[in-house]
């Protein structure tokens, strides 16, 4: 990698240089680790993207590409690299640019990073080929995303989790360490919001990660015969630590993504910072509780159990991110009319970068992740509601709309972001680059769409081959649900072709990206700059997010409605 001259940039005789576009003053250590991770991430992305088509291609009957077993196989492993993979690597570089970075320090104790990563790496490459080897029926089956017990996978799939787990945990040694001297430093100050989002993604983290290795470290002593009995209703509860929370990691940093790449290259300001900050704190008290709403069916919790986690105490993270929804838009508004941006209701929108990836690509996120992802997590993970989505395909359209749009996005502009900024490379394709966001953001919100229509209106059922054609053994027929598995093909065929095109520019601007020195970059920056003195940002007005904030909530109000209509005619419960 030394010889393709990835890890080379200016640094003084201690290390730091100052970005141009930033102005943070990086550590070399900080930033070749966040471009390791990064780069990694990419890696796992391209893998899981494969699988998408292959299970796409699969779930359009009308091409009906693999046999039900491969299936299985291939889901595992789209679920796995894009999940897991693909988004954990990128968290670890996005803790590494919140924490060192933002705070301009030095990465300490690179070896825990380096043996992290290794970890991190050996888990991932044992997980897939331990799942792509697995012989079958009755004790090597290909375990999904959940690998529920007491179906048994591959031991060295357990394995491999676990080494994962454990090498996530290591890297973000060095990030607590950061933060702690950080403190320990500067007892009064507080922390920049980037920072202090990226520590409550850590804390977020660290629950998950060790809830997961409890899970996946008995489900291993299970495997090999250690522990006799395992109980899976335990293994169900307990995997949801790591199995949501991972997605309450995307979530938290996400959202710190947002912050960081409106302020940057759209000129965005934190209307409100200790709104923002108690935002945050909400997620880090509520967020893990809504992991609930994977238990509303099952029997051994009670359903006071079940109302209070998913109603009231889901209430707290549901509630952080509507201030998120409005902070974030009315932080861009409020910059850039300070910036002299704004004219007119949405003059501040139409004059934004968008043909700047990075930044349409974060914007994107935030719509698309609002409205899709996140009304439908908040209408399904409810009770009764959820009662009626669940296992059916509406699901994986929420989950798409909050990963596969939302936190895919936002990550597909950080490495942009990191090729332009820290491997100091013009995007090769510029046009193609500027392009990819749209397309993806376009493509695939179809198919999450569709998704969620053959779950909504038809009960479509999701992990099956074969609906459409066939249902063994019933009478029950779903082909009328044929012409929206077109759509979601077609459509899935183009959004692989975006993926495909992101991973094109992104590699090829990092190995033949014409070089830049800094300052060739402050492109990059948002009009106006980011050092702007006038009034304070919050004397400034925000009357289009206004608009916006109310649009989404009608939109709000008319799914909620509508879900409760649609599926109990679907269902018919009660009658
Ligand atoms: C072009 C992009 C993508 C397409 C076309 C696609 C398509 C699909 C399809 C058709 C399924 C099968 C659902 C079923 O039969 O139950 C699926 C499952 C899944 N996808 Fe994707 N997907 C894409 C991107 C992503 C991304 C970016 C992520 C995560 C970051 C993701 C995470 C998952 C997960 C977790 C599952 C469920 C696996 C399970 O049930 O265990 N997908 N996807
Ligand atoms: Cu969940």
């Amino acid at each position: 990698m030394t010889a393709l001259g990835l890890f080379e940039n200016d640094y003084d005789d201690d290390g730091f240089r100052t970005c141009g576009v930033t102005g943070l003053t990086i550590h070399r250590t900080a930033e070749n680790h966040v471009k390791l991770f990064g780069l990694t991430a990419v890696v796992a992305m391209l893998i899981g993207g494969i699988f998408a088509f292959t299970v796409a291609m699969t779930r359009w009957e009308v091409i009906g590409l693999l046999s039900p077993s491969d299936f299985y196989t291939h889901l595992s492993l789209h679920a796995w690299n894009l999940l897991i993979f693909w988004m954990v690597f990128m968290e670890i570089a996005i803790l590494y640019v919140g924490g060192p970075m933002i705070l301009g320090r030095r990465l300490p104790i690179t070896v825990a990073a380096k043996i992290g990563y290794l970890a991190m790496l050996l888990g991932a490459i044992t997980v897939n080929i331990s799942v792509w080897t697995a012989s079958g029926f009755p004790d090597e089956n290909a375990p999904l995303l959940t690998a529920y017990a007491p179906l048994e996978s591959p031991t060295a799939f357990y394995a491999g989790v676990v080494v994962f787990i454990l090498g996530a945990i290591v890297a973000a040694l060095p990030f607590f360490l950061t933060m702690w001297r950080e403190r320990r430093e500067n007892p009064g100050k507080s922390l920049p919001l980037i920072a202090f989002g990226a520590f409550v993604t850590s804390i977020i983290a660290t629950e998950a990660l060790v809830g997961g290795l409890v899970t996946f470290g008995v489900a291993l002593l299970w495997r090999i015969e250690i522990i006799e009995f395992m109980d899976p209703a335990w293994y169900r509860q307990m995997y949801w630590t790591i199995g949501h929370g991972t997605q309450q990691i995307n979530l938290a940093a996400m959202v710190t993504v947002w912050y960081f790449l409106t302020h940057v290259v759209g000129g965005a300001e934190v209307v409100s910072e200790k709104v923002s900050r108690t935002a945050f704190v909400l997620y880090l008290f509520f967020i893990n509780l809504g992991a609930a709403h994977h238990l509303m069916s099952d029997p051994v919790v009670s359903s006071g159990w079940r109302l209070f986690n998913t109603s009231y105490a889901f209430y707290g993270a549901a509630f952080a991110s509507m201030i998120h929804a409005f902070a974030i838009p009315a932080g861009l508004e409020a910059g850039r009319r300070k910036r002299g941006k704004g004219g007119g209701l949405f003059g501040w929108l139409t004059s934004a970068p968008w043909t700047n990836p990075v930044f349409s690509a974060t914007i994107f996120s935030i719509i698309l992740f609002g409205f899709v992802g996140g009304i439908t997590g908040v209408v399904m993970g409810q009770m009764q509601v959820n009662m009626t989505w669940h296992n059916t395909f509406a699901t994986v359209g929420h989950f798409h709309g909050t990963v596969a749009v939302g936190t895919t996005l936002a990550f597909m502009g950080l490495v942009f972001f990191v090729i332009r900024t820290m491997f100091m490379r013009n995007l090769r394709f510029g046009r193609l680059a500027s392009f990819q966001p749209y397309f993806y953001a376009g493509a695939m919100g179809i198919v999450t769409l569709m998704m969620m229509y053959a779950g909504l209106l038809y009960g479509v059922p999701r992990r099956t081959a074969e609906v459409v054609e066939n249902i063994p053994g019933t009478e029950f027929s779903l082909s009328a649900a044929a012409p929206l598995f077109a759509l979601l093909g077609i459509f899935a065929v183009l959004a692989i072709l975006a993926g495909v095109i992101f991973v094109f520019v992104a590699v090829a601007s990092v190995l033949f990206g014409e070089r830049v020195r800094d300052g060739d970059n402050v492109d990059l920056v948002a009009d106006g700059g980011l050092e702007v003195d006038g009034k304070p940002v919050h004397a400034y007005e925000m009357r289009g997010t206004f608009l916006v904030c109310l649009v989404f909530f009608t939109v709000f109000v008319v799914s909620y409605v509508l879900n409760w209509f649609l599926l109990s005619e679907l269902w018919s419960v009660g009658l």
